[in-house]
C-alpha cells in the first residue's frame, strides 16, 4: 500500500521520514503469529502467582465480514485488555463465534447455501480480519457455538436445568413470527414486531419449552443493586423495568353460582369502592368459561376479532376500547355491589391473573372503556385541584382524601390507603397482599433448523424421556439439499431417519423432539466455556471457572441490555446453585460502545451510506483506523465517520514514529541522568494514563499521549536533543501507550528503539512520584479580554497544547456558549486570549 499521507520528504540524514504501513502490518502479523504473546496462563492463575483479569467482549454472529461496529468495539476492548497485561495481571482475552441462529440460516437460504457452509466460511473471513486488526485475543480459546463439542454441553445444561424443574414444556399462546415461521420469546418482540425481521407478531397456541427464569426474578432484580455502580445506568434500568416488580394485592370477587371466586391483581386495593365493573382478558380461558349461553355468540365473534389483532394494536393506549359483556356479575367484596363482568382485549391474558377490577375514576384505560360502554364512574379519591373524572373523563391518580370509602375515612396518603385496604382484605379473608412480576418464563424452543437440537425423546409409553448424557451430543443432521425454508414446523421433523429412534428408557418406538434452541441459550454460557475450551468432562472445568470468573469487564452493544444479559445472569445463578460457580453474577463491569454512523445517520444498505471497513483499512492502515475510533470521543458516544479524519490519525502516527529514529542514546541509558523537565511530562502522562484508562476515558489518554509526542519532539529539535536519556524514556513511553491503540507502529518504534521481541512483553513504565510534584504555572484564559478561567499547566507546555487545554476547559466552553471562535492568541505558558 502506498501512503500518500506522509507529507515529509527525506530527513536531514537522508533517513526515511515515514514508514510503509502495509509492510509494517505484514511484518508484525508474522511476528505475533510466531510469538503468540496473548495466550493466558491458567496455571499462573490457579497457583495464585498472578492476579487475573478477564476481558470479555461480545462475540459476533458470523454473518458476512467484520464491519465498522466490530472495529469500534474491539478497538476499545483492546485498550483495556492490553492495559491490564501491562499492569502485570494474567489476562484472559478470548474470542469466538455465536454461530447458530436465524441470521445465518436466513442468509444461507437467500444464498441457496447450507447454513454450515455459509457460517464456517464467514467465521474464517472474520477470523482473518480480527488478526489483521491486531487485536490481543487469545486464539487458543476460540470456540464456535455450532460445533458439536460445544453444543453437547448446551444440551447437557438443558438436561440439568430440566432435572431442577427449570426447563419444562407447556401449552400456551405464544408469540409467532409469520415471516420467520417460528415462535419468539417475549424479549424478541419489539413494539409488537419481530426483533429479527420486523414482521408483525401474532399469537399461536403451541406446546413449547420454557426456562423457568421467573424463579429467579427477585434475585435478578436485587442483584442489580450490586451491579449498579459498574454497569451503565440504562442497562440497569432496562433490566429493572423488564423484570417489572410491582406490589399490590390479589382480591377475591365472589361470582354468584360459581364455586371459585374471580381473583384480580391490583396495585390499588385502596380504590375498591370505585370498582364499578370487572374485565377479563378476552383470550383467557376464564372468559370462555364465565360467559353465559346467551352472550356466547357475541363473545365468540369478539374473540375472533381479538385473535387477528396484533399485539401492537392491542397495546396501543389511544386505540378505541372494545369489549363484550359476559352476562355475569360479581360481588364487590367491600360494599356487596353486583358489578358486571366484561371481556376486553386491553387486559392481557398472561399478566397478573388475567382479570382486573376496573376503577374508571382512577385508571384512564378503565375510564375510556366506561365511556364507550356507558358504565358508572365513581370517584373515591379527591385529588386536590382536579374535577370529578365522571365529568372530565380524565382519570386522577394522585394522593388525596378518600371519599365514598367508609373503610378509609381519614386516611391521607395512597401508601397508607393501600396498606389499610390490604390489612382489611387479609383480616376478612377476601384477599392477600402480593408481589407481581412482569417477567415471564423464557420460551426457548424454535421451529428452525440451525440450532441446538433439544435432547428429548417422546415415547408413547414413557412420555418425555431425556437423552442419556453418554449419548450426547444429539447431533444436528446435515440435511444437505433439504428445503430449510420456514414452514411452521422444524425441518428436523421431516428428517425421518433422524427423528425415529428407540426410546432410551423402554426401547420402544419413539421420536426425537424436533425443535431447536433459541441462540440465546448458546450465548448464556459461552463466557464460561472460554475458561477451559477443550474440556471434555463437562461444560467447563469448575476449578478454572472459579479461578477466572467473573469477567472483569464486558464490552458490547446496548441492544443486549435485556435479552442476552438477563439470560446470562440467570444461567450464572443456576450454575452457582448447582455448585459449579462461586459467583452469582457473571460480569463485574460493563461498557456499551456507541454506534458508528455516517453523515448523522445510522449506516444502512437502503440509505447507501455504509462505510466499508476493509476499504478504510486499505487506505489508512489498521493503526490509523483504530486510533480514529478510540480518539473520536467517550466510548459511549456515537462516532460520525464523516466527521473523522483517519488521514490526520495517520499523520500523527508518522510523527510519533519519527521520534524513534531521533533517539540516539543506548537502549540501556539511565533515564535518571536525563532532562528533568521532559521526565516530568513523561511521568505525569503515565500517571494520568492509568487513571484515564481505568475510568474508560481512552480518548483523553490518547490526547495526553499526543501532548507527550509534542513535548518530546520539542526536546529533540530545540531542547536537550536526541541523545538525552529522557528523550529515550519519553519515546519508549509513547510506544507503550500507543501500543494499546496502534500496535503496529508501536512495535515498529519499539524495535527501532533497540528492543525485542515485542512491546507487548515490555513492562509498564514505573511512575516516579518525585517527578509528579511539579512546579506548575498558572495560565490565564481570557475571552474578549475578560478572565474566565485559570489552568495549572507545565512551564514547558507548547502553544498548541495550551490552546487545546484552554478550549477544552469546561468553564471556557460554557463561557463561549456555542459562539464561533474567531481567533485564539496564545502566549505560552501564561496566557490564552479567545476572540469570539
Ligand atoms: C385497579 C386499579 C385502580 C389499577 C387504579 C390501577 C389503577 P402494574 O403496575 O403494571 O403491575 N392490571 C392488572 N392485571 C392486568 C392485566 N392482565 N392486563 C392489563 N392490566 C392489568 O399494573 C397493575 C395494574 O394494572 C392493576 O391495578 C390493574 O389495574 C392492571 F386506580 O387495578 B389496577
Ligand atoms: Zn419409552
Amino acid at each position: 500500500m502506498s501512503t500518500d499521507h506522509s507529507t515529509d520528504s527525506a530527513g536531514p540524514a537522508g533517513e526515511a521520514t515515514s514508514y510503509d504501513v502495509a509492510s509494517v502490518e505484514a511484518k508484525w502479523q508474522q511476528v505475533w503469529e510466531d510469538l503468540q504473546p496473548f495466550v493466558a496462563d491458567d496455571a499462573a492463575v490457579l497457583a495464585g502467582e498472578r492476579e487475573k483479569r478477564y476481558a470479555l467482549t461480545m462475540f459476533p454472529y458470523p454473518s458476512g465480514d467484520l464491519h465498522m461496529g466490530h472495529a469500534e468495539v474491539t478497538a476499545l476492548h483492546d485498550v483495556v485488555s492490553r492495559y491490564w497485561r501491562f499492569r502485570g495481571y494474567e489476562v484472559m482475552n478470548p474470542m469466538g463465534w455465536d454461530s447458530f441462529g436465524l441470521p445465518a440460516e436466513n442468509a444461507a437460504i437467500r444464498n441457496d447455501e447450507h447454513p454450515a457452509t455459509y457460517t464456517y466460511a464467514n467465521i474464517e473471513t472474520q477470523y482473518d480480519s480480527f488478526k489483521k486488526f491486531g487485536l490481543s485475543f487469545d486464539w487458543s480459546r476460540r470456540l464456535h457455538t455450532s460445533d458439536p463439542e460445544y453444543y453437547r454441553w448446551t444440551q447437557w445444561l438443558f438436561l440439568r436445568f430440566r432435572e431442577r424443574g427449570l426447563a419444562y414444556r407447556r401449552n400456551s399462546p405464544v408469540n409467532w413470527c409469520p415471516n420467520d415461521q417460528t415462535v419468539l420469546a417475549n424479549e424478541q418482540v419489539v413494539d409488537g414486531t419481530c426483533e429479527r425481521c420486523g414482521a408483525t407478531v401474532t399469537k399461536r397456541e403451541l406446546t413449547q419449552w420454557y426456562f423457568k427464569i421467573t424463579d429467579y426474578a427477585q434475585e435478578l432484580l436485587d442483584d442489580l443493586e450490586v451491579l449498579a455502580p459498574t454497569w451503565p445506568d440504562r442497562v440497569v434500568t432496562a433490566q429493572r423495568n423488564w423484570i417489572g416488580r410491582s406490589e399490590g394485592a390479589h382480591v377475591d370477587f365472589v361470582v354468584p353460582g360459581r364455586e371459585a371466586p374471580l381473583t384480580v391483581y391490583t396495585t390499588r386495593p385502596d380504590t375498591l369502592y370505585g370498582a364499578t365493573f370487572m374485565v377479563v382478558a378476552a383470550d383467557a380461558a376464564l372468559a370462555a368459561e364465565l360467559v353465559t349461553d346467551e352472550q356466547r355468540p357475541a363473545y365468540e365473534a369478539y374473540l375472533e376479532q381479538v385473535r387477528t389483532a396484533s399485539e401492537i394494536e392491542r397495546m396501543a393506549t389511544d386505540r378505541p376500547k372494545t369489549g363484550v359483556f359476559l352476562g355475569v356479575h360479581a360481588t364487590n367484596p367491600v360494599n356487596g355491589e353486583q358489578i358486571p363482568i366484561w371481556a376486553a382485549d386491553y387486559v392481557l391474558a398472561d399478566y397478573g391473573t388475567g382479570a382486573i377490577m376496573a376503577v374508571p375514576a382512577h385508571d384512564q384505560r378503565d375510564l375510556d372503556f366506561a365511556k364507550v360502554f356507558d358504565l358508572p364512574v365513581r370517584r373515591v379519591v379527591d385529588v386536590p385541584g382536579t374535577d370529578d373524572p365522571a365529568v372530565t373523563f380524565e382519570a386522577t391518580v394522585g394522593d388525596g382524601a378518600y371519599v365514598n370509602s367508609p373503610l378509609l375515612e381519614g386516611v391521607e396518603t395512597k401508601a397508607d390507603g393501600v396498606r389499610r385496604a390490604i390489612e382489611h382484605l387479609q383480616a376478612e379473608g377476601l384477599g392477600q397482599g402480593t408481589v407481581n412480576f412482569r417477567l415471564r418464563d423464557w420460551l426457548l424452543s424454535r421451529q428452525r433448523y440451525w440450532g441446538v437440537p433439544i435432547p428429548i425423546v417422546h415415547c408413547e409409553a414413557c412420555g418425555e424421556v431425556a437423552v442419556p448424557d453418554d449419548q450426547l451430543p444429539v447431533t444436528l443432521p446435515e440435511l444437505r439439499g433439504a428445503d430449510l425454508k420456514p414452514k411452521g414446523v422444524s425441518p428436523l421433523a421431516a428428517a425421518t431417519d433422524w427423528v425415529n429412534v428407540d426410546c432410551p428408557s423402554c426401547g420402544g418406538p419413539a421420536t426425537r423432539d424436533s425443535d431447536t434452541m433459541d441462540t440465546f441459550v448458546d450465548s448464556s454460557w459461552y463466557f464460561l466455556r472460554y475458561c477451559s475450551p477443550g474440556y471434555t468432562e463437562g461444560p467447563f472445568d469448575v476449578e478454572l471457572a472459579k479461578a477466572w470468573m467473573p469477567a472483569d469487564i464486558y464490552i458490547g452493544g446496548v441492544e443486549h441490555a435485556v435479552l442476552h444479559l438477563l439470560y446470562a445472569r440467570f444461567f450464572t445463578k443456576v450454575l452457582a446453585d448447582m455448585g459449579m460457580l462461586d459467583v452469582r453474577e457473571p460480569f463485574a463491569a460493563q461498557l456499551n460502545q456507541g454506534f458508528v454512523i455516517n453523515h448523522g445517520k445510522k449506516m444502512s444498505k437502503s440509505l447507501g451510506n455504509g462505510v466499508n471497513l476493509g476499504a478504510q483499512l486499505e487506505e489508512f492502515g489498521v493503526d490509523a483506523v483504530r486510533l480514529t475510533l478510540v480518539f473520536a470521543g467517550p466510548p459511549e458516544d456515537d462516532i460520525d465517520w464523516a466527521e473523522m479524519s483517519p488521514s490526520g490519525s495517520l499523520r500523527f502516527l508518522q510523527r510519533a514514529w519519527r521520534l524513534s529514529g531521533d533517539v540516539t542514546s543506548a537502549p540501556d541509558a539511565d533515564p535518571a541522568t536525563g532532562d528533568v523537565a521532559l521526565r516530568r511530562v513523561t511521568h505525569r502522562t503515565v500517571d494520568d494514563a492509568q487513571t484515564l484508562v481505568e475510568s474508560h476515558r481512552f480518548n483523553v489518554m490518547l490526547a495526553r499521549t499526543m501532548e507527550l509526542v509534542n513535548a518530546t519532539r520539542k526536546a529533540i529539535d530545540t531542547g536537550v536533543g536526541g541523545a538525552d536519556p529522557a528523550v529515550r524514556e519519553a519515546a519508549e513511553t509513547v510506544a507503550k501507550l500507543l501500543s494499546m491503540v496502534a500496535p503496529y507502529v508501536a512495535e515498529e518504534m519499539w524495535e527501532r528503539l533497540g528492543h525485542a521481541p515485542s512491546v507487548a512483553h515490555a513492562p509498564w513504565p514505573v511512575v516516579d512520584p518525585a517527578l509528579l510534584v511539579e512546579e506548575s504555572v498558572t495560565a490565564v484564559v481570557q475571552i474578549q479580554g475578560k478572565v474566565k478561567a485559570r489552568l495549572e499547566v507545565a512551564p514547558d507546555i507548547t502553544a498548541a497544547d495550551l490552546e487545546a487545554r484552554a478550549l477544552a476547559d469546561d468553564t471556557v466552553v460554557a463561557a463561549i456558549a456555542g459562539r464561533e471562535v474567531r481567533k485564539v492568541i496564545v502566549r505560552e505558558p501564561k496566557l490564552v486570549n479567545v476572540v469570539v
